[in-house]
């Protein structure tokens, strides 16, 4: 079994709408290990590196006026097959395209307030993490109930 990392974040639309509770409730019930977490108000220098890749698209400076509009919740969660896995339950990156029963399917509408953010692949989950976490912040924790969620 791999154990895997991966950054999820609760957009400021999601924060302003009080889905955080909902949104953490449906990473443990899967059975994955919360290993840090924390709010912030984030810059721009910070959301420049995190979205990076996307720099020169139209939409760049609205997305960070959007990600910077107010508190993100920043996690990290650990699990088996955790990226993936998490990209399933987020839905996506449209939720007009993402079904019912995902993140975004059931608490979304458009593409510019989708709610949440989750790592695409495990490289990018490193970068992200590193970006966004020094490394005294993620706990390395013995779940209680870990032997009975992986094999
Ligand atoms: P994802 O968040 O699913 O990984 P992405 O990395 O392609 O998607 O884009 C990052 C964010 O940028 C996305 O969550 C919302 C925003 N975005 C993407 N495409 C957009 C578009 N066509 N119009 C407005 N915002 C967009
Ligand atoms: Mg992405």
């Amino acid at each position: 079994s791999e154990l895997e990392r991966t950054l999820i974040a609760v957009k400021p639309d999601g924060v302003q709408r009080r889905l955080v509770g909902q949104i953490i409730q449906r990473f443990e019930q899967r059975g994955f290990k919360l290993v840090g977490l924390k709010m912030v108000q984030a810059s721009h220098g910070i959301l420049s590196e995190h979205y990076g890749e996307l720099r020169t698209k139209p939409f760049f400076q609205s997305l960070l006026t959007y990600m910077s509009s107010g508190p993100v919740v920043v996690m990290v969660w650990e699990g088996h097959n955790v990226v993936q896995a998490s990209r399933k339950m987020v839905g996506q990156t449209n939720p007009a395209e993402a079904p019912a029963g995902t993140i975004r399917g059931d608490f979304s509408v458009h593409v510019s307030r989708n709610v949440v953010h989750a790592s695409d692949s495990q490289e990018g989950a490193q970068k992200e993490i590193q970006l966004w976490f020094q490394g005294k912040d993620l706990l390395d924790w013995d779940c209680c109930d870990q032997i009975y969620t992986i094999e």
